[in-house]
């Protein structure tokens, strides 16, 4: 297959002035008419040929102003000899016929339970119609949908509609990624708005039969989020109709096309009876995220997929603001570096480490990643902390001045805040185009009433990029009195040296320091703390974050020690974690938080970071050793706690309540460690609300009982496919690590396991690679396992198969055994007879 490099690029030899689209929707032959107004692009290399793509396609005809031409076709599209190309602009009108309904990978026009639906990034409009199907070219569009079914959706304003048929004019220029069009028998939960330019905007979300009452929630995320839009970034939408519509067959999230966002189902509908706080939390996120992205992704765009991060970092940027707004910053921040952690920090620090913003790609559905997501994220939180909250403002006002209706670079955003700062960027965009997580380490220093800090930054080597320079790291510090008062409150140092010392004069006493508050630099930082010292700010940190990360980190030397030398659990951790999960002045959602432990593959990640080869075995004894200890430390105070946290009254998911339930079954998981899981049944025989029931349903499970609950939790959900999900995983997660590789199979074999749904692969399959000591268990069964679903998968589905092949990546890490084991694993993966070229990059990969 072939690399494509960003040095290649080259603007595409035509422009697109307009498109008219005409669909006669058929399960097996729907017929796509396409007139393309073109014009050559002044900008492009004069007398190409035009080349568009198209896979998949039976051509009908093709005419070029009326006249037929015979186009060159091959596998990948289409191509017409300059010779037969009008000086003029011309319209170039095809026929094609595609069959949606055997269409399983998702991609393109496809169908879902007798509805027809599209996705298009990132390169799925290739196999609906020939298209210069690349997101520079920009064009409008005007669709018209014929079909039985009632309900038929395309971007834009509606225009007209009649028996049988409907139109959609989309005014706003956009690449055929955003193209979308839905047609099925949906019912609406209406909304309105009304925009702060005073335009009346129509908002609906559509959902099969029986799903009406779980859009109200979705619906108030929506809402709120055009609100913020226009509060915080002066954003207002853009057209009369905003129409959601949910999907059961979906391989990400949701789609952000313009005006008619797709979702997955999973990520829209939610009811207190069906959805947990975390969906809740999920649901709103994300349908901010893809309404976002109509002014960062939409309206401006990517020059090409290796600009990827341009929309995808600041979107993510922009939701995590957005929730922070609504719920409590300090809560949503610790929640996304522990996701960063959990995914790009281990992305970055193995085989399939990229740039933010990567430089050559062999399927670009590979690199929807959390490198460019969240570390591209964190990426504009570093510029927003370097230039300060105003310059980013202008900054921003700027961007969406200069470039509203284009489709843009790297370059263009990192101009916009050169121009508007007159700061120079070009230490900063390594952040974009090196990858790897920086090492800090620091040293401190006290002599003569000067406090110094030094320090070091090491850029580690990645595939393909051996060396690096030092990057521009924005260190957020405070420090602290040993009576706990702040005497220097927050404030950035830049560090810009491979070595770098900061002096703090004028201190009366030695005071303690809180290093890289609220997380202000994705990177590994390398200090050694004694363990009193971690106690100290684990208890007076005024910094949120870092209150928090003192725990974290000191949970984290402890169970390293349990796991290395067979330690006791220490008293600071124990104490420290008794006054957070006590202490009613704090959020309950962060006391919550406080006491989750780390994860077992964290533990295998920071193990390895520090030179040792982690045991899944030993990790996973230790942790719940570590879980053991705790409870009985906390015993006698736990069922007043869990009493003290069940919220009275009808159910809502906003953060406070959501915060008391999370905090509720944190205190009922310990308890279940010291009472067999008494108080844990009786929550879920009480519970009224999904948060309640399965939060204790998993508790049950993880201490090895809950039987009768999980019967009677499949008996009552039978028919809900959003909830079975949650059945069928905690089942995987849950089992003990010589049970999951039979638990799998036996779940695997069950008449409801529909494998091609993504929704239940994942629930399961995912799962199975989520259970660290059960996929690594020195068997090999879960590396064999994983193996052959994906093997069946690939072929159906190919960028589902792909995304979850990463579960191999940590490879490196673990002993020659499990080593040879998982790369056997990807070998055998290579060898599959017609593999995709999304599995074949990410194994090969991975393989190195
Ligand atoms: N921009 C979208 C990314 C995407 C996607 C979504 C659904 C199915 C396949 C997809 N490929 C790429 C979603 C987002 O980031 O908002
Ligand atoms: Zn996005």
């Amino acid at each position: 297959p072939r690399t494509i490099r960003l040095a290649d690029y080259q603007p595409y030899s035509h422009l697109v002035e307009r498109v008219e689209l005409t669909f006669r929707l058929h399960p097996t032959a729907t017929r796509v008419r396409a007139a393309l107004h073109m014009a050559a692009n002044p900008a492009a290399r004069a007398g190409q040929d035009l080349r568009l793509d198209g896979e998949g396609l039976r051509l009908i005809s093709c005419a070029i102003d009326g006249r037929a031409v015979q186009p060159i076709l091959d596998a990948t599209g289409l191509t017409l000899a300059v010779g037969v190309l009008p000086a003029q602009p011309f319209v170039l009108e095809t026929e094609v016929e595609i069959a949606p309904e055997g269409n399983t990978a998702l991609e393109g026009l496809y169908m879902s339970k007798g509805m027809y639906c599209t996705q298009c990034e990132a390169e799925g409009f290739r196999k609906i119609t020939y298209y210069p199907d690349r997101p520079d070219v920009m064009a409008r569009f005007h669709v018209r949908i014929e079909s039985d079914l009632p309900v038929l959706l395309s971007n834009g304003n509606p225009v007209g509609q009649g028996a049988g048929w409907a139109e959609w004019d989309d005014p706003w220029p956009k690449p055929s990624y955003l193209f979308a069009l839905v047609a099925g028998d949906l019912r609406a939960h209406p909304g309105d708005f009304t925009t702060m330019e005073g335009r009346a905007v129509s908002l609906n979300i559509w959902v099969r039969p029986g799903d009406e009452g779980r859009c109200a929630w979705g619906m108030e995320a929506l809402k709120a989020s055009m609100a913020w839009d226009e509060r915080v970034y002066g954003r207002a939408y853009d057209l009369d109709v905003f129409n959601i519509v949910a999907v059961d067959d979906f391989n990400m999230g949701a789609m952000e096309n313009k005006g008619l966002n797709i979702f997955n189902s999973k990520a829209v509908l939610a009811s207190p009876e069906t959805a947990t706080d975390d969906d809740f939390a999920r649901v709103e996120a994300i349908i901010a995220h893809e309404y976002f992205h109509n002014w960062t992704g939409n309206r401006i765009t990517c020059r090409d997929w290796f600009q990827l991060c341009l929309k995808e970092g600041l979107t993510v940027f922009r939701d995590q603001q957005f929730s922070g707004d609504l719920r409590s910053h300090a809560v949503k921040r610790i929640e996304d570096v522990l996701m960063l952690r959990a995914r790009q920090f281990r992305e970055d620090g193995g085989p399939l480490a990229h740039p933010v913003r990567p430089d050559s790609f062999v399927e670009i559905n590979n690199f929807y990643t959390a490198t460019v997501y969240e570390k591209g994220a964190e990426v504009i939180g570093m510029l927003k902390r370097l230039v300060g909250d105003a310059d980013y403002a202008r900054a921003l006002d700027l961007y969406f001045d200069r470039h509203d209706g284009q489709a843009a670079t790297i370059e263009d955003w990192l101009k916009v805040f050169e121009d508007t700062t007159g700061r120079e960027l070009s230490q900063f965009k390594r952040w974009y185009t090196e990858a790897g997580t920086p090492r800090l380490s620091v040293t401190e220093d006290w002599a003569d009433g000067v406090f110094t800090l030094t320090f070091g930054q090491v850029n580690p080597p990645t595939p393909g990029q051996p060396q690096k320079a030092a990057k521009v790291i924005p260190v957020a510090v405070g420090l602290l009195n040993p009576n706990g008062d702040e005497v220097v409150p927050t404030m950035v140092l830049e560090v810009t040296e491979e070595r770098q010392s900061f002096a703090f004069k004028g201190l009366a006493t030695r005071p303690v320091a809180s290093i890289l508050r609220g997380f202000s630099a994705p990177v590994l930082l390398e200090r050694v703390v004694p363990a009193a010292e971690r106690a100290f700010l684990l208890a007076h940190d005024t910094d949120p974050f870092n209150r928090w990360e003192a725990g974290r980190s000191l949970a984290k030397e402890v169970l390293a020690r349990m796991i290395l030398d067979g330690a006791a659990p220490s008293a600071d951790l124990l104490d420290g974690l008794r006054r957070i999960a006590f202490d009613e002045g704090l959020d309950p959602a962060f006391r919550a938080l406080a006491l989750r432990l780390p994860g077992e593959d964290d533990m295998a990640a920071t193990l390895h970071a520090a030179g040792h080869v982690p045991d899944p075995a030993r990790i996973y004894a230790a942790r719940r050793a570590l879980h053991l200890a705790l409870a009985e430390h906390l015993g006698p105070r736990l069922p007043a706690l869990e009493e003290a946290c069940r919220v009275p009254g009808a159910f809502s998911p906003d953060a406070a309540a959501a915060g008391k339930r999370a905090l509720r079954l944190a205190s009922l998981s310990l308890l279940a460690r010291l009472d067999g899981g008494a108080a844990a049944r009786a929550a879920y025989r009480a519970a009224d609300n999904m948060t309640e029931s399965f939060g204790s349903l998993a508790i049950l499970l993880d201490i090895g009982a809950g039987e009768s609950e999980l019967a009677d939790f499949a008996a009552k959900w039978q028919q809900d496919r959003l909830v079975l999900e949650k059945w069928f995983a905690v089942q995987v997660s849950a089992a003990a690590p010589d049970k999951v590789a039979d638990v799998v199979r036996k779940l695997t074999q069950r008449a409801d396991f529909d494998w091609k749904n993504p929704n239940r692969f994942r629930a399961v399959i995912g799962a199975l690679s989520g259970n660290h000591a059960g996929f690594h268990h020195a068997s090999g069964e879960g590396y064999a396992l994983l193996a052959d679903w994906l093997i069946t998968l690939d072929p159906k589905n190919p960028q589902t198969a792909a995304r979850m092949s990463t579960a191999f990546e940590s490879w490196p890490r673990y002993d020659a055994d499990r080593q040879a084991m998982m790369r056997g694993a990807l070998q055998r993966i290579m060898a599959a007879p017609g593999l995709s070229r999304d599995l074949s990059e990410m194994a090969g990969r991975m393989l190195g």
